[in-house]
């Protein structure tokens, strides 16, 4: 047993700085490393934490065997830390740190796809129903900022698989995992892995909440344990989606909720989403109306299956959120224009198996324009589906888009890939994407030399 008096912390990125910054202000000692020659916090570490020991472009074998306990940011795996213990160090992550210290009920949120949106929205209805609540994790405020305000009512966490790895007494009011398909195959070896980090999740949590359309999410389910379920499907679940008197409505159990025509967001994942919140908000008490209000107000969040435009007689629409081969799948079904859809798409596919997106391209798409590092990958997953494309950057894939695209076609950005390739992140990729597409004049592209 260490026994050493400081705290060390691995990563220098948001987590990292956030850590720092607030063990730093409760007088717990502490160190920060990063293997990064330059780490994104680095200036606001000799900034704001001068006086804290820190080290780059490698990590240290000594501080990290004479810590008391190690913090591990989301982006390094377990091993980073472990390959250099030869002692027995405790590791933990930052939404451990963050459970010792919170001081109001937290509900968590996980999930290959969706988890931003339930978690933004989710936060929308607490606050209509006029509770004071934190939102973030995963979602981009690192949780330890949020214990930088008064303890509010609610802390809604949006946690990804990552964070979960190293978190061991979530103990959450309400959690919920969302679907499961396959991401961050670069980082684990099999998808038993991946499931076996998200399911974490659902550790000590009073109410759980289920996809009961996600065979893999249903089979966590224990009977006796409280929960509630939702499907896209009539009956399926607790909260679900079932025709009243000849309209389309969310309903909880046999009572329907509203009409799904009221909702500003149309798309079937959308449903699936506000059933989502709607489950969560059940099981930690939200009142109804301001909860069915926020269903019908939600506008979404950016870079999701947004429309940008009519350009080309086309609509064209941003989903650079689209990250992974089930957010591409669900973007494409989600559009319902048979062979009507230009996709473009690649990137860092981060060790994804792109076949599953074959069937859905050929009915659905009638090309594809592929950019980034594992284009071919694509590619070799495609062959004799449509026509395909290579382009070396966003602006020629929208000119050879333009070039292609016709009335009544749908031309969607959705990579299925991560974006550090090319660009500073999705939020970027879809900020090029979208003032590309509104430089484009109607008629700019000669359509008989596409
Ligand atoms: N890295 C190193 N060496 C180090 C530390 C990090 O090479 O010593 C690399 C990692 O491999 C990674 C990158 O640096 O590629 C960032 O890692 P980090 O842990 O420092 O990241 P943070 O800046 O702390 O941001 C993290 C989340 N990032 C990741 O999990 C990769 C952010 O989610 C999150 O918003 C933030 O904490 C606050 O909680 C981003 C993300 O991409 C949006 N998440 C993945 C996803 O959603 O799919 C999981
Ligand atoms: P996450 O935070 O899990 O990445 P987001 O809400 O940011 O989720 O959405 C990411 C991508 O997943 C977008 O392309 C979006 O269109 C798609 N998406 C959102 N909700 C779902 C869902 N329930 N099922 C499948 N795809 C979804």
């Amino acid at each position: 047993m260490s026994t050493s008096t400081y705290t060390v912390i691995m990563g220098m990125g948001k987590t990292g700085i956030a850590c720092a910054q607030f063990l730093n202000q409760r007088g717990i000692p502490v160190r920060i490393m990063d293997n990064r020659a330059q780490p994104p916090g680095l200036s606001i570490l000799r900034n704001t934490l001068p006086d804290i020991p820190y080290l780059t472009g490698e990590f240290n074998a000594n501080w990290l065997n004479q810590a008391q306990e190690i913090i591990l940011s989301p982006g390094l795996a377990l091993t980073e830390a472990t390959a250099h213990l030869t002692n027995s160090i405790p590791i933990c992550s930052e939404i451990e740190l963050f459970t010792r210290y919170a001081n109001a009920p937290i509900v968590a949120i996980t999930g290959s796809n969706g988890k931003s949106t339930v978690t933004t929205w989710l936060g929308a209805m607490a606050k209509q129903a006029g509770w004071q609540v934190q939102v973030g994790g995963n979602l981009g405020t690192p949780a330890l900022k949020l214990l930088t305000e008064p303890a509010p009512d609610l802390y809604v966490l949006e946690l990804s698989s990552f964070q979960l790895e190293t978190t061991y007494h979530l103990q959450a009011k309400a959690a919920v995992i969302l679907n499961l398909s396959e991401d961050h195959m670069d980082r684990y070896a099999c998808f038993e892995d991946y499931k076996a980090a998200k399911q974490r999740i659902y550790q000590q949590t009073a109410i759980k909440i289920f996809n009961a359309d996600d065979a893999a999410v249903l089979a966590m389910r224990s009977p006796d344990h409280p929960h509630f379920t939702f499907s896209l499907h009539p009956y399926q679940g607790d909260f679900h989606v079932a025709m009243e008197q000849g309209e389309l409505c969310l309903y909880y159990q046999t009572q329907p909720l509203l009409p799904v025509s009221s909702m500003r967001l149309t798309s079937a994942i959308m449903r699936a989403n506000a059933l989502a919140a709607l489950a969560l908000a059940k099981a930690i008490d939200l009142p109804l109306v301001p909860c069915l209000k926020t269903v019908q107000e939600f506008t979404g969040l950016a870079h999701r299956c947004c429309w940008i435009g009519r350009k080309q007689n086309a609509d064209w629409f941003n989903d650079s959120k689209g990250t992974n081969v089930g957010a591409t799948l669900a973007a494409i079904q989600g559009l319902e224009r048979p062979k009507q859809i230009i996709l473009i798409a690649g990137g860092q596919g981060k060790g994804a198996d792109f076949s599953p997106l074959r069937e859905t391209v050929l009915a659905h798409c009638r090309a594809c324009i592929l950019i980034g590092e594992d284009a071919q990958l694509i590619a070799q997953a495609l062959t004799e589906t449509v026509p395909l494309y290579f382009e070396t950057s966003m602006e020629m894939a929208v000119h050879r888009a333009a070039q292609l695209a016709g009335s009544g076609d749908a031309v969607l950005l959705s990579p299925a890939c991560a974006s550090f390739d090319m660009f500073q992140n999705y939020e970027h990729r879809g900020e090029v994407f979208t003032k590309l597409v509104q430089g484009l004049e109607s008629g700019e592209f000669d359509h008989s030399k596409a």
